[in-house]
């Protein structure tokens, strides 16, 4: 497809082409575990499915593209994914990453590679902080979310991403909170791109699956290696529906941004909330850098009631109708979770609280229906 290619017609297009043995429009679900092959070693290809699959060759090519990217690596969930890249490191190696991330990356880093002797440190990442003093002279890699889970600070990846490369670090940004749609940090000169595509890849709270994007051939060549030595790797029908998913990505996100940005609005004047955190509102401290860096705010935001109890965040956790209380996001219907309890537990309180994620904090998950029912569904939650 042309480099110009709009992101609507990449997300429907990109990596599949009708079935050439059937016409089928729609890639097939290849459920197979192995391949004849015509004599040993003489194949199509494919010779047994942890290795190659057709279904997840589509949806690889396809986020790829999505990403600006040259090569799609999938695995069987975003801490797969997240696993097979800090696995491009070696005992003595460090990571720096944002100290506001999600709670399964801080407890991959902390507990499964720390103890193995690759060690992270966490650092106040938003914005546009100098690297120099951050890092160590043996800082391999850079780890930035961006939007944060769940506070939603902005890094700006191509100020953090140019310094990276002087220092000669790599760059990784998880994309999960905006999707393609919203920012493409390898644009931005980010060296990987990953993804929880259980979130807004997948689109309907249907599949657990990860994806890694990279320009660089001997990186994506080590990552093709690591999918088929360790096999974390995802089925096909799982490939199918975050294909599926992908297609109408343009469309669910654009909604769920009109809908968060009014949900922020109204929150923020609202007696009973004493902070939003949204990177579309004025008031948030990185805004003009997401108004630059992202095409538009996202469907996350998280905010503090006045009475910062837990008691109070539990209570207007438990009565809401249409938010549902459950962990993760990007789903086409609204959730509503609370991070200290749920998706951010892995993380210590003091480390929690020192990073600003208090114990009251609540987090929703924007989806895609009536802004003014789910405005209703706050209001009642909130008396
Ligand atoms: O759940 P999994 O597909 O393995 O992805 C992990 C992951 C990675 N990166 C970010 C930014 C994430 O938010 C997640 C998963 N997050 C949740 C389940 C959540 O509710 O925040």
């Amino acid at each position: 497809m042309k480099a110009h290619t709009g992101f609507g017609t990449l997300a429907v297009h990109a990596g599949v082409t009708p079935d050439p043995a059937t016409g089928a429009v729609m890639t097939p679900i290849y459920q197979t575990s192995t391949y004849a092959q015509q004599a040993p070693g003489q194949h199509k290809g494919y010779e047994y499915a942890r290795t190659q699959n057709p279904t997840r060759t589509a949806l690889e090519a396809s986020v790829a593209a999505l990403e600006q990217g040259a090569h799609g690596i999938a695995f069987a969930s975003g801490m797969a994914a997240m696993d097979a890249v800090v696995r491009l490191l070696r005992p003595g190696d460090e990571v720096l990453a944002g100290n506001d991330l999600y709670g399964g990356s801080y407890r991959l880093l902390q507990r499964v590679y720390a103890p193995l002797g690759i060690k992270s440190r966490f650092v106040d990442l938003a914005g546009s902080p100098s690297l120099e003093a951050l890092v160590s002279p043996r800082t391999k890699m850079i780890w930035i979310e961006t939007p944060t889970n769940p506070l939603l600070r902005i890094s700006d990846i191509a100020a953090l991403c140019a310094q990276a490369r002087q220092l000669g670090i790599r760059t990784v940004v998880d994309n999960t909170f905006a999707s393609p749609y919203l920012q493409q940090p390898l644009e931005l000169g980010a060296d990987l791109v990953i993804h929880s595509a259980t979130k807004y890849l997948g689109g309907h709270s249907d599949v657990v699956l990860g994806v890694v994007v990279t320009r660089l051939p001997e990186v994506a060549e080590r990552l093709y290696f690591l999918q088929n030595a360790a096999g974390a790797v995802p089925g096909p029908h799982d490939c199918f529906l975050v294909l599926r998913g992908v297609k109408t990505l343009h469309l669910r996100m654009e909604r769920a941004c009109d809908n968060a940005e009014q949900i922020a609005q109204w929150l923020e004047v609202h007696p009973r909330v004493a902070r939003v955190y949204y990177p579309g509102l004025p008031t948030h401290p990185q805004h003009e850098l997401a108004a630059r860096q992202m095409r538009r705010f996202g469907g996350m935001l998280s905010f503090d009631l006045e009475d910062a109890s837990v008691a109070a965040a539990m209570k207007v956790l438990r009565h809401t109708q249409l938010f549902t209380l459950a962990e993760s996001l990007g789903g086409v219907e609204s959730l509503i979770g609370h991070p200290a309890t749920m998706t951010h537990a892995a993380i210590p309180r003091e480390e929690r609280l020192r990073s600003g994620l208090s114990d009251g904090l609540i987090r929703l998950s924007v989806g895609v229906e009536d802004v003014a029912d789910l405005i209703a569904d706050l209001e009642q939650a909130l008396k």
